[in-house]
């Protein structure tokens, strides 16, 4: 476990296997694609987190601006203004909070306000002042693989061998990390499914994932509601299966990426993934 990210509950766990981290979305933003709109009432998204970390996730995820393929950014100031004072509030509440932002001053701000982990979706290259924020503050860092910014990330989607092109991508960011002074324990990976990819490269990133838990870092795997799972499970008339109907699908690539050896994963429900989790670690315990 890098970091030493606490585990709720006290009961030691039994040897085996490690039991995967749950992190919870928590979008308090208008637009993000599946949750945007719900919880940017304060009180909306306390009680959204605290009742994730009663459903089992380890991690609530805030995130204050959203990254949708389309979506226009906002300045740092709305972004600091939607997730401070939630962010303060779920760790009164003693949850494990991460701050979802590619900027160091809403990271730093959320740092403050009682935030353990940076997931940063630019894997450090949107803003050139988050490896002090994270070297200086000792929190942990989601480095995702990322090529821009959401409003022309899909353009950026080609390689010559996506798993190999990822790869190498994200080790540079490691290097980038490490060489700013940031600790290597403090490191996860996250191969940035949607994020200037297609669904058949997401597909290729799934079917991959050993390739980046062999890294030797914590891997991330973020697959919830996206659109390649509507695409796959579209209707007779071609028409994707619709955002709230996901679910199903959504736990079967956790399942597969539990089965890889992924640390964590990052999604919406976070009861169903709990219960899937719970059957995954039986069964690996019984081997
Ligand atoms: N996906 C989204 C946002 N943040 N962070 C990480 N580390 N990995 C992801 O795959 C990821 C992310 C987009 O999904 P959302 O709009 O549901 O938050």
């Amino acid at each position: 476990m890098p970091g030493g990210l606490p585990h709720r509950g006290i009961a030691p766990e039994p040897a085996g296997p490690a039991r995967p981290v749950i992190m919870g979305v928590l979008n308090v933003t208008p637009d993000s694609f599946s949750d945007g709109g719900r919880y940017l009432d304060f009180d909306d998204a306390v009680s959204h987190g605290e009742q994730m970390g009663a459903e089992g996730a380890d991690l609530i995820d805030v995130g204050g601006e959203s990254t949708r393929p389309g979506a226009e950014r906002v300045d740092a100031a709305t972004e600091i203004a939607r997730v401070v004072d939630v962010v303060a509030a779920l760790s009164e509440r003693s949850l494990a909070v991460s701050i979802d932002t590619t900027r160091a001053a809403v990271a730093a701000a959320a740092i403050d306000a009682g935030a353990s982990v940076v997931n940063d979706v630019s894997g450090g290259l949107a803003d050139p002042d988050m490896s002090r924020v994270v070297a200086d503050t000792g929190a942990l860092w989601v480095l995702m693989h990322w090529r821009g910014h959401s409003s022309d990330m899909q353009r950026l989607a080609r390689y010559e061998n996506v798993v190999a092109d990822v790869k190498a991508e994200l080790e540079d960011r490691v290097e980038a990390a490490l060489d700013s002074g940031v600790d290597r324990s403090k490191l996860i990976l996250d191969p940035g499914l949607g994020f200037a990819k297609s669904a058949e490269h997401n597909w290729r990133l799934s079917a991959h994932l050993d390739e980046f838990v062999a890294l030797g870092y914590p891997v991330l795997f973020g697959s919830s509601r996206k659109s390649y799972l509507g695409g796959l499970l579209e209707d007779a008339s071609g028409k994707p299966r619709p955002v709230g109907r996901r679910e199903a699908a959504t736990l079967a690539t956790s399942v597969l990426a539990f089965e890889a050896g992924v640390w964590g994963v990052r999604v919406h429900d976070v009861a169903g993934t709990a219960d899937a989790r719970a059957v995954w670690l039986a069964t690996r315990r019984a081997r």
